[in-house]
């Protein structure tokens, strides 16, 4: 079964969005399979980026994601990546549309709420960087039968 990497970025858990977020993702259709609440640290936070590394914001952006808990999750389904993506909506929230999360939740581009795998391949690279295997739970969810 396909899965992605979900976070709730600091700004998300301070303002107290992660019900909101998780409930998006389990209406959809969607099972979690394991989720924790962290402060990352920073060489932690530099391997989730590092395809960012060489950006002006780089340093900024680890600054932030370390600077608080964020909640991290990882969510199965049938193309789970591309279709959380577009839940979660552009990366500037001047371009998220209404009805994504940036879209209804965010403001500016530091601060835009939740992180998403952008793909198969860096979906279970970040989840191996945040999660040991035994952290990952496997269950029935009657409910995937009929979505
Ligand atoms: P996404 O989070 O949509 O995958 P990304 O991978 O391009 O976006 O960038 C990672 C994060 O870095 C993004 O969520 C917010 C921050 N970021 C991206 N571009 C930025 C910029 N031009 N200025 C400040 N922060 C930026
Ligand atoms: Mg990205």
């Amino acid at each position: 079964m396909e899965r992605t990497f979900l976070m709730v970025k600091p700004d998300g858990v301070r303002r107290q969005l992660v019900g909101r977020l998780v409930q998006r993702f389990e209406e959809r259709g969607f099972q979690l399979t394991a989720a924790k609440l962290v402060v990352f640290g920073r060489e932690q936070a530099e391997r989730h980026y590092a395809e960012h590394r060489e950006k002006p914001f780089f340093g900024e952006l680890v600054d932030f994601i370390t600077s608080g808990p964020c909640f991290a999750m990882i969510w199965e389904g049938d193309n789970v990546v591309q279709l959380t993506r577009n839940m979660i909506g552009k990366t500037d929230p001047l371009d998220a549309a209404p009805g994504t999360i940036r879209g209804d939740y965010a403001v500016h581009k530091g601060f835009n709420v939740i992180h998403g795998s952008d793909s198969v391949e860096s979906a279970e690279r970040e989840i191996a960087n945040f999660f040991r295997p035994e952290e990952v739970v496997a269950y029935d969810c009657p409910l995937q039968v009929c979505i």
